[in-house]
């Protein structure tokens, strides 16, 4: 068993031993997907990897694991983030272990409920303001620029070192890098990460090839497809609700370095391919992951994968983070009498 990312990419991530803070995040599955990806091209291979799999739900687990050790390190006594969701709930969960005060400020009314549920419970002290993620950013910048408090949002650079890891992770299972990497994108940093892991192996001769990346932004919130920043974001997917991209430049660099390409999928696009998954994989992802998939379905549709093609999407997030989406777009309970006959008939 792995006890984490730091133990088990050492020498990528380097620190003192004492200043660890992990929850034993990292080694996600990378589940085949056989049944999905007949349904959006057959012939090709399809991974899932299972991000909602760590211990906080969400990929966020492993650049926090890395962030909170360093300022552990340097001796730091509260950390501060603006959030979506899931970068507080991993914030949170990360300080508690570390004993450092959590500040999180969060757009009001748009949090999944899950992940509300987590930062609360784990101490953190949570601000909402009448605004969203990027107004929370600029503002969380300034409180950071004070000295006082250390921003554990992804422009802390140790929060993409440690999400390189799971690019690091899918060569290490494949035993090469994939033809595609598609994934869901918000402010862009964890493409960013997937892009410089893969680069990185490729550079060290671990792997051979080098993936291209597919990003996929929610219509309602698609800065970097537009190329201007959106005012406004709205999307059912709060986790992507971002409209100004911190890592919007880095996340270029990655499409046009790796000849991929970024697009946008709509709101009933997304809940399409989230419920398709769930009902034909098992597997229960939030809104915000599933835009990558609706994303391989819009493209697939326009025929642009060929038989054999070898595909890994993330799924950044669990889908118990954000249960009244789920609630209001899939099934009916139905009210019966008690009688076996009654329930017969739902076969
Ligand atoms: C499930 O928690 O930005 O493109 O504040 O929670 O690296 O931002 C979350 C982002 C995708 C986008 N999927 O990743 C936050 C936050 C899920 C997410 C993204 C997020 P980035």
């Amino acid at each position: 068993m792995s006890q984490g990312i730091i133990h088990h990419y050492r020498k990528y991530l380097p620190i003192a031993e004492e200043a660890i803070v992990t929850l034993h995040e990292g080694s996600t599955p990378l589940l085949p997907a056989p049944r999905l990806a007949e349904k959006i091209f057959p012939g090709i291979e399809l991974y899932l990897k299972l991000e909602g799999l760590n211990p906080t739900g969400s990929f966020k687990d492993r650049g926090m694991t890395y962030a909170l050790s360093k300022a552990v390190e340097s001796g730091a006594r509260g950390v501060i983030c603006a959030s979506t969701g899931n970068t507080s709930a991993a914030a949170a969960a990360y300080a508690a272990r570390a004993g450092l005060k959590a500040i999180v400020v969060i757009p009001e009314g748009k949090i999944a409920l899950g992940k509300l549920s987590q930062a609360l419970m784990h101490g953190a002290v949570v601000y909402t303001i009448k605004g969203n993620f990027d107004q929370a950013l600029v503002l969380v910048r300034e409180v950071a620029a004070t000295g006082k408090v250390i921003i554990v949002n992804s422009i802390n650079p140790y929060r993409l070192e440690g999400q390189k890891t799971a690019a690091f992770e899918i060569c290490d299972t494949l035993g090469d890098a994939p033809d595609y990497h598609v994934i869901s994108v918000g402010n862009a940093a964890n493409i960013t990460a997937y892009w410089a892991g893969y680069k990185q192996y490729h550079r060290e001769g671990k792997v051979l090839t080098k993936p291209k990346m597919l990003g996929f932004q929610a219509s309602g919130a698609a800065p970097i497809v537009l190329g201007r920043i959106v005012k406004n974001p709205e999307t059912i997917a709060t986790a992507i609700r971002i409209g100004n991209p911190a890592s919007w430049k880095p996340a270029l660099a990655a499409r046009d370095e790796s000849g991929g390409l970024f697009d946008k999928v709509t709101d009933k696009e997304i809940l399409q391919a989230y419920r398709m998954l769930a009902r034909l994989e098992g597997y229960f992802c939030e809104p915000a992951s599933a835009a990558c998939l609706a994303g391989l379905l819009k493209l697939a549709k326009k025929g642009f994968f060929k038989k054999g093609d070898r595909i890994v999407a993330t799924l950044t997030g669990h889908g118990l983070k954000d249960p009244d989406t789920a609630i209001k777009n899939s099934g009916k309970v139905k009210r019966i009498s008690p009688k076996a006959g009654e329930i017969l008939k739902g076969l």
